[in-house]
């Protein structure tokens, strides 16, 4: 579906840019003002399965960084027009917010350079000529500790969907995407029904384990472009990219008899649940508007439960 290689060469000087990076695969964002320098760097990092976008222009960087969100960011620090530390102002908030490893290539020996460079949050600081195996062995580290410390920030321990601190920078980021493929995307919010008579008769143990057969389902059943949050107890919220409010509703009515069919292997006798939810298609993608949509997703979701439950509504 991302696989569409694009290259751009903005008049400034070269930047390969490739579609989007599929969500398994590591996105790292390479500004140096060496071209062959870049497209060695890009060719090396690709090999080891890695996404990568490079260019040469510091102000093209700086967007990538805020646009796509990479996973990890070099940087040469010398460049003509605009020294490296500048690029490294302009990104060191989101940085430390984020925490996206970023390391500093540099000719420049200097212990002062190499010393402003950490002080200002680089991860890392390794001298040109670069030893190429070293750049790999720390990248692969940093993409490593990212990871799970982005489990640790966003996953749901009980279930293993994304938690709720993650829908904000999940929604800006499916903004952007959007606003770049100029289409919408589609966002449902999924309420199990009655789950506190599951509970009651079931007992709370029984009843997480029905929560994690319902994410468990839910994974099995969606694209892994798609996104599952926990927002809360027994709420969920699906975002679909490049969908339709048409199509997920759909998809959510085949899904809401399929998982309503299921005996849930959770319980000791004979348990089925089944799930409520709203659908709302995000038609303008503002990064700042989550709160709004989801509130109108809600509303349709209250209509559901008012509507008898175990059903969709837009
Ligand atoms: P409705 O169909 O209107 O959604 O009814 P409901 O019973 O599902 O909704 P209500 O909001 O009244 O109750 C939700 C229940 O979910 C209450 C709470 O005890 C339970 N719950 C919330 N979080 C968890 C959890 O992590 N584990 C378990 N086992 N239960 C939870
Ligand atoms: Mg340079
Ligand atoms: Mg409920
Ligand atoms: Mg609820």
């Amino acid at each position: 579906l991302h696989q569409e290689q694009e290259t751009v060469y903005p008049t400034s000087g070269y930047t390969y840019l490739e579609g989007e990076a599929p969500g398994s695969q590591p996105l790292i964002l390479i500004l140096d003002d060496d071209a062959a320098l870049l497209h060695y760097l890009k060719e090396e990092l690709e090999r080891c399965g890695y996404y990568v976008i490079a260019t040469v222009n510091p102000a093209l960087a700086i967007h990538y960084f805020h646009d796509r969100a990479p996973d990890c960011f070099i940087l040469d620090l010398i460049i003509p027009e605009q020294d490296g530390f500048q690029v490294m102002e302009a990104i060191k908030e989101q940085i430390r917010k984020r925490y996206i490893p970023t390391t500093v290539i540099s000719m420049d020996v200097a212990r002062e350079t190499r010393l402003k460079a950490i002080r200002m949050g680089a991860d890392d600081f390794l001298n040109k000529p670069l030893d190429m195996e070293e750049l790999i062995v720390r990248i692969e580290r940093q993409l490593a500790r990212k990871k799970q410390l982005d489990e640790l920030l966003f996953i749901d321990e009980l279930t293993g969907a994304y938690n709720r601190k993650y829908l904000d920078e999940v929604f800006r980021t499916l903004c952007l995407e959007a606003q770049r493929n100029q289409e919408s995307f589609t966002m449902a919010v999924l309420d199990l029904d009655h789950f506190k008579k599951i509970n009651d008769r079931f007992g709370h143990l029984i009843g997480d384990r029905v929560l994690a057969d319902f994410v468990a389902f839910l994974k099995s059943r969606i694209r892994s472009s798609d996104v599952l949050l926990r927002y809360g107890g027994e709420e969920f919220i699906l975002l679909f990219p490049g969908m339709r409010e048409g199509e997920v509703r759909i998809l959510l009515e085949r899904l809401g008899e399929e998982f309503g069919a299921i005996e849930l292997a959770a319980a000791p006798e004979e348990l089925r649940a089944t799930f409520s939810a709203g659908v709302i298609e995000v038609t303008e993608p503002d990064p700042a508007s989550c709160r709004r949509w989801l509130k109108l997703a809600d509303q349709a979701l209250y209509l559901a439960k008012e509507l008898g439950r175990n059903r969709i509504e837009t």
